[in-house]
């Protein structure tokens, strides 16, 4: 009677092993969540540093320069609303807040602050960067609505920008 007891509890203790191993793995795969990223409002080319979205208040809204981001990141506004940006380098080097199609181009040393105006765009949305860094990823856009794409500078013909089309890039 001894053995067979035995060999019960070892066929036991067996299947406790297996089940535990199972259970283990069907947790461990059922739970690698995908890390939830920060969708930026706006598509922008090229490299971009979000530091965060914010609305204009009354008329005008704060703008940190730092190594090398800007903040907020995206400015949200009325269509044409003109807003006057309060621009502090927070950096240890110089930056620019810079937007072509509306003639800024500011420069600031570390420490310094600068009020520039700049206008809402219509609708769509409006590059702003740093001439300096651009290519670190210190830029961002002025925008109306979510879900725009920044006109680049200059003429652009209206981009047939059809979601999904796939050339390489
Ligand atoms: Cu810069």
């Amino acid at each position: 009677m001894r053995r067979i007891n035995a060999a019960v509890a070892a066929l036991a203790a067996a299947l406790l092993v297996g089940g535990l191993l199972l259970g283990g793995t069907a947790v461990a795969s059922s739970s690698a969540a995908v890390p939830a990223k920060k969708k930026p409002p706006v598509k922008l080319s090229g490299k971009v540093n979000n530091e965060g979205t914010k609305k204009v208040k009354s008329g005008k809204i704060e703008v940190e320069l730092d190594d090398f981001d800007i903040k907020p990141t995206f400015i949200q506004g009325k269509p044409g609303q003109k807003v006057t940006v309060e621009l502090k380098n927070e950096g240890s080097t110089n930056h620019t807040f810079t937007i072509d199609s509306e003639n800024v181009d500011k420069e600031l040393s570390p420490g310094k602050k600068a009020k520039v105006e700049v206008t809402i765009p219509d609708h769509g949305a409006t590059n702003f960067y740093c001439r300096f860094h651009k290519s670190s990823g210190m830029q961002g856009a002025l925008f109306t609505k979510a879900g725009a794409s920044a006109k680049s500078s200059g003429k652009s013909p209206s981009s047939s920008s059809g979601s999904g089309g796939g050339y390489g890039y």
